[in-house]
């Protein structure tokens, strides 16, 4: 019996948890963990496959045997755009502790904006007491943009919660309870969103997609006043010039961002210092390491046995 093919790992994220969760991982096999300074000068030839998220510079000129590249995460925006990317299947990191570590981010966000969060903070810091009227989530609308993996658990979530859910997708879905729009119908959407929330992937069509004009569709009036904007897919969507300025002029109420066009968030953005704004650092949904690793471990087994890969991307839809 011939020799398992190695795996390479080029991994820019969490490297003690990488380091941890390679004792358990690929048994049988050699893994090159490439954040590990003892394996930057090793001989690639003849490894089969590379679990990547922004991988080092060299990796496709020196690992020349690849078969099958995976995404350290469910995005591949960042895979997509890498010079010298061969032409060969590329996986994306689909499993369900992501999707509920989303979905979890997503319930909070709302449920923040639905009970004024943000404005008890502000009230808090000046020691105001004063409880606000409280609207109930079946009186809003959250309209979801990228109805996937992770915008269909979120949407299932939320209803869980009493929000009324309409998705927007590419493709028309059939989801129960939520309605849903698809391609060109987007107006008709945005217009019975209150809260709007971003799981889209970052392509040639979405980039730049929340924008003022996206922003001036959405419903006003509802049971919080004015919109809310939710983005965890891709910062490369925000248009963020537009977006500060809806915030400042109350087109939006208020936002939830987990990303920006430039990350880390530049130390002179305003968005650090806005009252109407949650923020975290691109950690709504991180990868679990182990699980990523079970993922990746799965893939290889069907792909040596002859088994259609699953989760493929398609490099035409650029997602
Ligand atoms: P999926 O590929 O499962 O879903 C993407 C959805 O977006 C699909 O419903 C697709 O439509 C829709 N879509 C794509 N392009 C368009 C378009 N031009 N017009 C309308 N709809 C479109 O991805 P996931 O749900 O797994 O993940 C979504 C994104 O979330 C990732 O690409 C990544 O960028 C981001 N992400 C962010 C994380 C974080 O921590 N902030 C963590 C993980 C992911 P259709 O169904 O018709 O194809
Ligand atoms: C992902 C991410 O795409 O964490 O998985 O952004």
């Amino acid at each position: 019996m011939s020799a398992k093919s190695p795996v390479i790992v080029d991994l820019r994220f969490h490297p003690e948890q990488v380091r941890e969760g390679l004792k358990n991982a690929f048994p049988g096999r050699e893994v090159i963990n490439r954040a590990d300074p003892s394996s930057r000068d090793r001989d690639l030839s003849g490894v089969d496959y590379a679990v990547l998220w922004k991988p080092l510079d060299d990796l496709f000129l020196r690992a020349k045997d690849l078969k099958v590249l995976f995404s350290g995460g469910a995005g591949v925006d960042h895979v997509l755009q890498l010079p010298g990317l061969p032409d060969l299947p590329l996986v994306r990191f689909v499993d369900h502790t992501l999707t509920t570590r989303m979905s979890e981010w997503i319930v909070m966000q709302c449920l923040m904006h639905l009970r004024q969060h943000v404005a008890y903070e502000r009230q808090r810091a000046k020691k105001v007491w004063a409880p606000l009227t409280q609207p109930e989530a079946s009186e809003l609308t959250v309209g979801i943009m990228g109805m996937g993996v992770l915008g269909t658990d979120a949407a299932r979530k939320l209803k869980i919660m009493g929000f009324n859910v309409v998705g927007w997708s590419k493709s028309k879905k059939d989801i129960q309870g939520v309605e849903t729009f698809a391609g060109p119908e987007l107006d008709a959407f945005l217009g019975k969103a209150d809260i709007l929330v971003g799981l889209l992937p970052l392509t040639d069509e979405t980039r730049g997609i929340f924008n003022a004009g996206l922003f001036s569709k959405l419903r006003r009036g509802g049971a919080l006043g004015a919109p809310i904007f939710i983005n965890a897919g891709r910062g490369g969507s925000q248009v963020e010039a537009d977006l500060l300025k809806a915030l400042q002029t109350g087109v939006l109420k208020g936002a939830s961002l987990d990303v920006f066009e430039t990350e880390p968030l530049p130390s002179a953005s305003p968005f650090w210092t806005m009252d109407n704004l949650e923020m975290t650092p691109h950690s709504a949904a991180d990868s679990d390491i182990r699980a990523l690793f079970a993922h990746v471990e799965r893939q290889i087994e069907r792909f040596e046995a002859g088994q259609a890969l699953e989760n493929l991307v398609s490099r035409d839809a650029g997602y």
